[in-house]
């Protein structure tokens, strides 16, 4: 017959020892299924049709990403202007591919997450059809490391030449050639200036202006200052591009400043035009120390 104290002494400590086990194990499996939170990879940039339109929220147009199998992980509405040059941006949810001993692979933390260096597949979709995009017409774009962003363009289209431009933007200037001198899309070179405005025909396509029209290129086309010390400029504006005004007063350190559509209104870093138009945008006001001032813009 066991002591009875003998008895509670054994229940106690094997009680203790399963306990200890019991919270081993769920430390274990914890430890086994939770994924550190690991930052997405985030892709993004100005996503644009073959004539180099950007997408408006009206265009019902989306980023689709498909993983090597052709499989969908991912849509994105594309269309509001993040900031100059952005108009989409997609985070992928990437897995650390953590491996027990080098050997176990315990498998993703969720079906759509991506590890590193794997191919994505990339296209816009647009009214529900999927176009594939100039970019990565003939190769797929890879993953890089977690928390990394990636800045892409994509233009829908075709780009058989391989110079960057769409080629049914560079079929319309071998349609305005009333010479014949240009009779193919590999006569159309991105570095010619077809309409010699002083853009070249690559300029004119990120830009949106006409490349047969050389009244139409992005420049500065008036330009005064105004009595309380703010500076007046027009240009031509074309929709869903955004522009910035830097200044400088010794030609070699540019500032960005603020700018308003409207006199002595509210500022802000950059303007989106939403149409085509003769634009004026304000700057300044600046101190009147009289030191020469410059100033430029970009497009995006
Ligand atoms: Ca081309
Ligand atoms: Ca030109
Ligand atoms: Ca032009």
């Amino acid at each position: 017959m066991f002591n009875p104290w003998l008895k509670l002494i054994i229940m106690k400590v094997f009680i203790k020892y399963i306990l200890l086990i019991i919270t081993l194990l769920t430390h274990f499996c914890f430890c086994l299924n939770a994924e550190p939170a690991t930052p997405d990879m985030v892709i993004y940039g100005q996503a644009r049709n073959s004539f180099g339109f950007p997408y408006i929220a009206d265009d019902n147009a989306e980023v689709v990403l498909r993983n090597s199998n052709g499989e969908e992980v991912l849509r994105r509405k594309i269309g509001t202007v993040i900031s100059p040059g952005v108009n989409f941006v997609l985070h992928v949810p990437m897995d650390l591919g953590y491996l027990i001993q080098n050997v176990i692979d315990l498998g993703r933390y969720r079906d759509n997450a991506f590890r590193e260096t794997e191919d994505l597949l990339i296209s816009v979709s647009e009214n529900g059809n999927e176009i594939p995009v100039i970019e990565y017409g003939s190769q797929n774009l890879k993953t890089s490391a977690t928390g990394t962003f990636l800045q892409v363009d994509l233009t829908t289209g075709t780009d058989a030449d391989g110079d960057g431009i769409p080629d049914e933007w560079e079929l319309f200037i071998i349609a305005d050639d009333e010479t014949d001198s240009l009779s193919s899309i590999e006569d159309v070179l991105a570095t010619d200036d077809y309409d010699a405005d002083g853009l070249t025909n690559l300029a004119e396509f990120h830009s949106l202006t006409l490349p047969n029209w050389n009244l139409d290129s992005f420049r500065i086309i008036f330009f005064d200052q105004l009595d309380n010390q703010q500076y007046r400029l027009f240009f031509l504006s074309k929709p869903g591009k955004s522009y910035e005004v830097y200044s400088s007063t010794d030609l070699s350190n540019w500032d960005r400043v603020s700018v308003s559509d409207t006199k002595d209104g509210d500022e802000q870093d950059y303007f989106t035009e939403e149409s085509f138009f003769i634009r004026r945008l304000f700057v300044g006001p600046f101190d009147d120390d009289g030191v020469e001032r410059y100033f430029r813009m970009t497009v995006k």
